[in-house]
């Protein structure tokens, strides 16, 4: 009978070497002896050249929110405003990684992880938004970038993860205004000729949901019977007809963006979307109910994705609309529908779950069951099939050339147990699970290029500030100290071996 391990004994016995955290990656004797062990298991292997990446933004990470010539922005505004984060937490300081990136690249390379996306901070760069440049900014990232190659990381970088200069929020509304879409192409082209030989994937705007209807309105959603009210700053009401403009400012933004980075870039620069493509999961994997989740996903996709890669409105949304709908040209539109060289989607939770019906609009919801699983977060609906479905259903609608999962984890509560360790048992399971689908959508020839774990570090989590933890790599918020938890141990594993195990 084999010898029973405790969660204990497991830390005492070998601390994080049991873990294989302080081993080099690939090919180490202990990982040869692995797959020895288990012959008999071929795990299922990505793709060569896959990009096993860990994901994180500006605001989320950085701090030093007045240093070095930033401007504010929007979110240094909104969190120091009294009752708007958990626990009165802000981002002034976060895990304080504009003065650590070394040692977080160190973390990074010792995980093994061949991609890295950040993103640029807008008002570091342009503290009013526009033209006056500030040098000390672009210097962050360009040492960053630089940090990274020489770990053999490859860089993508993000130039919208919602920390919007605060002065363009003053002057124009913000995105309420085509003037802010118009600084951030301009702002787009300076990083991308300041960063472009080195950076070669560029993603333009995180989440336009995110941006437009929960930066503006909010959402409410039923989890296992629960409302969840979510409303991610800043905090302006706004109904549907000024709503439907300010998502239209938004795809406009990033059709500059894409322009001015094509104008910038060198040749071979990469540009492309990260947005958290809103999606329906067939019941069953069968084609009457494949083709309503079809339906169903191009229709979810009205505002964003579906005029980013079609270069139009469908005709039902503008009608649907009326008097709400959207002004816009035929130059805009075409600016909007920029051809992309890859499409990033961020893969959190399936928006509905349809099955096939025989009358317009071709598909019937199925509600999630009360019962049906969730992770740590209110919102965070259980559904590892979303890895797959998602780039799947976006491959079927638009085939776009490369496919990304810009974004993929879960909060956990995570704690440092006595041996020093952290064991992220859930996370753990959420990946392997999810990844299992995405290896899927590789083997079936999606395109699919690489996954980013969000988040490569604990970090400052919106409106529920410090409190929910989405790091494979756990941060002590007052030392500062950084423990790759067990998840990151896995993810090394998988990494090394390119499956997953
Ligand atoms: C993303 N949902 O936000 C953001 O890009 C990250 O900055 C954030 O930290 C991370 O996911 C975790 O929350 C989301 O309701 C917020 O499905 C909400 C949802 C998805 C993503």
């Amino acid at each position: 009978m084999a010898t029973q391990i405790t969660r204990r004994d497991l830390g005492t016995a070998a601390g994080s070497i049991a873990l294989g955290l302080a081993a080099s990656p690939t090919a180490t004797a202990q990982g040869q002896a692995t797959q020895t062990n288990f012959a008999q298991y071929s795990a299922p292997r990505f793709p060569d050249g896959f990009y096993w990446g860990v994901a994180t933004a500006s605001y989320q990470i950085e701090g030093a929110w007045n240093e070095d010539g930033k401007g504010p922005s929007i979110w240094d505004t909104f969190a120091h405003i009294p009752g708007k984060i958990k626990n009165g937490d802000t981002g002034d300081v976060a895990i304080d990684h504009y003065h650590r990136y070394k040692e977080d690249v160190q973390v990074m390379k010792d995980i093994g992880v061949n991609a890295y996306r950040f993103s640029v901070s807008w008002p570091r760069i342009f503290p009013q938004g526009t033209s006056t440049l500030n040098s000390k900014g672009i210097d962050f990232y360009d040492r960053l970038v630089d940090e990274l190659k020489a770990a053999g990381i490859e860089p993508f970088a993000t130039l919208y993860h919602w920390d919007l200069p605060q002065a363009l929020q003053d002057k124009y509304g913000g995105w309420q205004s085509a003037e802010t879409s118009k600084a951030f192409g301009d702002y787009a082209g300076y990083v991308a000729k300041s960063l472009g030989d080195r950076v070669k994937y560029f993603f333009t705007i995180n989440e336009f949901n995110q941006v437009t209807v929960m930066g503006h309105r909010g959402v409410d959603m039923h989890v296992q019977g629960k409302l969840v009210r979510m409303h991610i700053a800043p905090g302006l009401t706004l109904e549907d007809g000024p709503l439907n403009q300010v998502r239209h400012h938004t795809v406009l933004a990033h059709g500059l963006a894409v322009q001015a980075i094509r104008a910038a870039g060198r040749a071979g620069t990469k540009v492309g979307p990260a947005e958290n493509m809103p999606h329906a999961l067939p019941v069953i994997d069968s084609p009457e109910h494949v083709k309503a989740a079809e339906v169903a996903t191009r229709d979810l996709n009205r505002y964003f994705m579906g005029p980013m890669l079609e270069g139009r409105y469908d005709d039902a949304y503008l009608k649907a609309a009326g008097k709400d709908a959207p002004k816009f040209t035929d130059d805009e539109m075409k600016i909007i529908g920029s051809p992309l060289d890859f499409v990033g989607i961020n893969v959190y939770v399936p928006t509905l779950l349809v099955m096939a019906f025989d009358q317009p609009p071709g598909y019937r919801e199925v509600p999630f069951n009360d019962s049906h699983p969730k992770m740590f977060s209110s919102w965070h609906r259980l559904a590892p099939e979303s890895q797959y479905w998602s780039p799947r259903l976006l491959h079927s609608i638009w085939k776009p050339k490369e496919i990304y999962i810009t974004e993929n984890g879960c909060g956990a509560s995570d704690v440092v147990a006595d041996d020093g360790n952290v064991y992220d048992s859930d996370r753990l399971m959420y990946l392997r699970n999810g990844m299992l689908h995405q290896q899927r959508a590789t083997a079936e020839g999606i395109p699919l290029k690489g996954n980013f774990v969000w988040s490569a570090m604990d970090n400052f989590e919106w409106n529920d500030g410090y409190g929910t933890r989405f790091g494979i790599v756990y941060v002590d918020f007052k030392t500062q100290k950084r423990i790759p938890k067990l998840s990151a141990a896995w993810y090394r594993e998988a990494a090394a071996r390119n499956a997953v195990v």
